[in-house]
């Protein structure tokens, strides 16, 4: 897969302290407390200090569902992200993820304008098959994904799904879509039943209008 390359960093204590900073906040230890029974009412009471993390509802059919995942969008103003019928208008950048941006730019040699932060609480959250295909990410998009946390499956399959690739993304791991990637493939990240733990990915993107 040429539109696909992973690199490994071993800058792990960065890693370890990216997790603190996305979730870090006024209200209690983020090491004990479940993610999972924590509803969109007890989040609201959370004063998450870095990152202002959104449950975002889809309309599905009609129905009103939750995302199963928590999102954020950070970037440069006046830069608006359209994705599953949402338009996300992006918050300011802060130090700790203008120091993630530098340091992806500085390996990738890219620059970007915005990211896309996903939590998955644990292995029920998870993003269904899609391409980042939306227009204003340009014909060929170079998209940056970094991880943090949990070992997740990143699964990507041909559009015909004539071929399927499973890339088990470790923490401190950075992996380039390029290319016609996003026109011949999609990419999930399935539903992990055993995976009690949290992973944060990172998408930094370059949004041109
Ligand atoms: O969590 C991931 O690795 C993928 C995220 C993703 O596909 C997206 O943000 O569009």
């Amino acid at each position: 897969m040429e539109n696909c390359f992973i690199q490994n960093n071993s800058l792990i204590k960065i890693s370890d302290r990216s997790i603190e900073y996305f979730l870090e906040n006024d209200t209690n230890d983020y090491t004990s407390v479940n993610w999972r029974e924590t509803d969109k009412e007890k989040l609201l009471k959370i004063r998450f200090k870095n990152i202002d993390w959104q449950h975002d509802k889809l309309n599905m059919y009609g129905k009103e569902v939750y995302l199963p995942r928590y999102s954020a969008w950070y970037g440069d103003s006046g830069k608006p992200y359209t994705y599953s019928g949402l338009t996300l208008q992006p918050k300011k950048w802060n130090k700790g993820l203008l120091y993630i941006k530098h340091k992806i730019e500085e390996v990738t040699k890219i620059h970007f304008n915005s990211v896309l932060l996903n939590w998955y609480r644990d292995g029920e959250d998870y993003i269904n098959w899609h391409a980042d295909n939306e227009k204003e990410l340009g014909e060929n998009p170079i998209i940056a994904s970094v991880n943090f946390g949990e070992i997740r499956d990143f699964v990507i399959r041909k559009n015909d799904k004539s071929e399927k690739i499973t890339i088990p993304l470790k923490h401190g791991t950075l992996l380039i879509m390029r290319g016609e990637m996003q026109h011949f493939w999609q990419h999930s990240v399935p539903k992990r039943k055993k995976v009690k733990e949290a992973r944060f990915n990172l998408t930094f993107r370059d949004i041109n209008h």
